[in-house]
């Protein structure tokens, strides 16, 4: 349903600050300025009032700016009523609002009028709530170029040529008695050929955007003393955990946050893994155990690089897309210069956890572990919806290279590879899709 209400929230975070803007949108933002600000506003000009309750008594004072449809964020038309960020004083206009009509607006429903006002696509729309969420500088230059619609274009093009493709098939279909020459086989191949190179490019870069926007858990787990918490608060820059030269002195695991070259990391650091009648150390292992299960990248430390038994049995058990690095820790003992190496199918460092080199070293590796070398190039931050949209499409296009004899089956395969495809700008979105997407922002925007 398209909405024909007029709506209101604060669109700056409710508490004590230097100003809080509260917007209105729809088509009662204009009378609702009249009657607030008692005067008539020029579009688009920052004009200092007063803010009026219907008693005439002034309830704040600052700028007011009117943005008449279609030149506003929504679409519609939208007030900004920018008074003093006071608890009270904000909810006096917010109720003097509600009073002349308007209603509070639900989480993201400014955005969505935006979308719905064809004013963004559901891409551009998704990255608003990306650039808001964004924790850090990469993530936010990221969600701001595909905010700039460099997404949009990426998956408009495919689009094209995928409607081109069916057009064509269609017409083979269609026209089939007639006097039409037949396409070859070899020309539906080529075809789909380049559109799927395009949509596994396509991947690739909203991969890498789902990494700056949720980040990676790296997990650093060993033998108990070979200085997995000194590696711990050295990569932190902070003496988070407890290090002595005790074996088992870490019980519990700890949580620490970082980032590497824009890639924001949770980072873990466990208790020692070894055979233990210790109950509470125990415990310790078996969440060492958990943790190992959901990292993206473990770091397995030694202090030389014969296997441990324990610590191997753990080896077995990690996830095959997990990235390990095996660390060989206090080099400086053996008078090591520091170095990483591949050996198999595995990375190694070989480091001294007392030396800031050293650390950026091992950053560099983990970073290159998940083969995140070409996040700076990303242009598309998608949602996991948007991602599992296009993957969904890439299906199709790649099920449709085994049935280009089939004129009825290529069709179908593309008419699904392209509705899919509109799921991820929102040509085709149910609205329990929509609802579901909007929720997830904050109330305001
Ligand atoms: N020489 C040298 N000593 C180190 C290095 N890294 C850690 N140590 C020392 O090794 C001892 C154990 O370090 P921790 O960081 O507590 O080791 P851990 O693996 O967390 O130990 P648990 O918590 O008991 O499992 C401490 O005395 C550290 O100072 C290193 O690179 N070189
Ligand atoms: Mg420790």
């Amino acid at each position: 349903m398209y909405p024909n209400d007029t709506i209101v929230a604060s669109a700056t975070a409710i508490g004590k600050a230097g100003i809080g803007v509260l917007r209105v949108s729809g088509p009662s933002a204009k009378e609702i300025s009249t009657t607030i600000c008692q005067r008539l506003l020029s579009p688009r000009q920052a004009t200092v009032s007063k803010f009026y309750d219907a008693t005439n008594q002034v309830i704040d004072s600052g700028v007011s700016i009117l943005f008449t449809k279609p030149n506003s964020y929504t679409g519609e038309d939208v007030l900004e009523l920018q008074g003093h960020g006071g608890l009270v004083v904000q909810r006096l206009l917010f109720d003097r609002c509600v009073e002349l009509g308007a209603r509070p607006a639900e989480a993201g429903e400014f955005t969505k009028r935006a979308f719905l006002n064809g004013k963004m696509d559901l891409i551009q729309a998704e990255n608003v709530a990306q650039l808001i969420n964004a924790t850090t500088a990469k993530a936010v230059r990221s969600a701001n170029r595909s905010m700039q619609g460099e997404s949009s274009k990426q998956v408009s093009q495919i689009a094209n040529h995928l409607i081109d493709l069916r057009a064509q098939v269609e017409a083979q279909i269609d026209f089939s008695d007639e006097e039409i020459s037949d396409l070859p086989s070899i020309y539906f191949l080529q075809k789909l050929r380049e559109i799927n190179l395009l949509l596994d490019n396509l991947v690739t870069n909203v991969e890498n955007g789902l990494l700056l926007q949720q980040g990676i858990k790296v997990v650093i787990f060993g033998e108990p003393n070979v200085g997995k918490s000194t590696i711990f608060n050295r990569l932190l820059k902070n003496e988070r955990a407890l290090v002595t030269d005790i074996p088992g002195t870490t019980r519990d695991y700890l949580v620490g946050q970082l980032e590497i070259e824009g890639l924001p990391v949770q980072l873990i650091d466990t208790a020692g893994i070894r055979n233990s009648k210790d109950p509470i150390e125990h415990l310790g292992i078996e969440r060492t155990k958990k943790e190992l299960k959901t990292a993206n990248v473990v770091l397995h430390v030694k202090e030389h690089p014969k296997p441990n038994r324990v610590s191997e049995e753990l080896h077995e058990q990690l996830g095959s897309e997990v990235k390990l690095i095996e660390i060989i820790n206090k080099s400086d003992l053996r008078s090591e210069k520091p170095r990483t190496w591949e050996e198999g199918d595995g990375l190694f460092v070989s480091m001294s956890a007392r030396d800031d080199k050293d650390i950026d070293l091992l950053k560099r590796a983990i970073f290159e572990s998940i083969g995140s070398g070409e996040i700076e190039d990303t242009t598309f931050m998608a949602s996991g919806r948007q991602i599992s949209a296009i993957k969904q499409c890439l299906k199709h296009t790649k099920q449709s290279l085994s049935v280009v004899d089939h004129m009825e089956l290529l069709a179908e395969e593309l008419r699904l590879a392209n509705s899919s495809l509109g799921l991820v700008t929102g040509e085709v979105c149910p609205d329990d899709i929509l609802g579901e997407i909007f929720a997830k922002f904050c109330v305001g925007k």
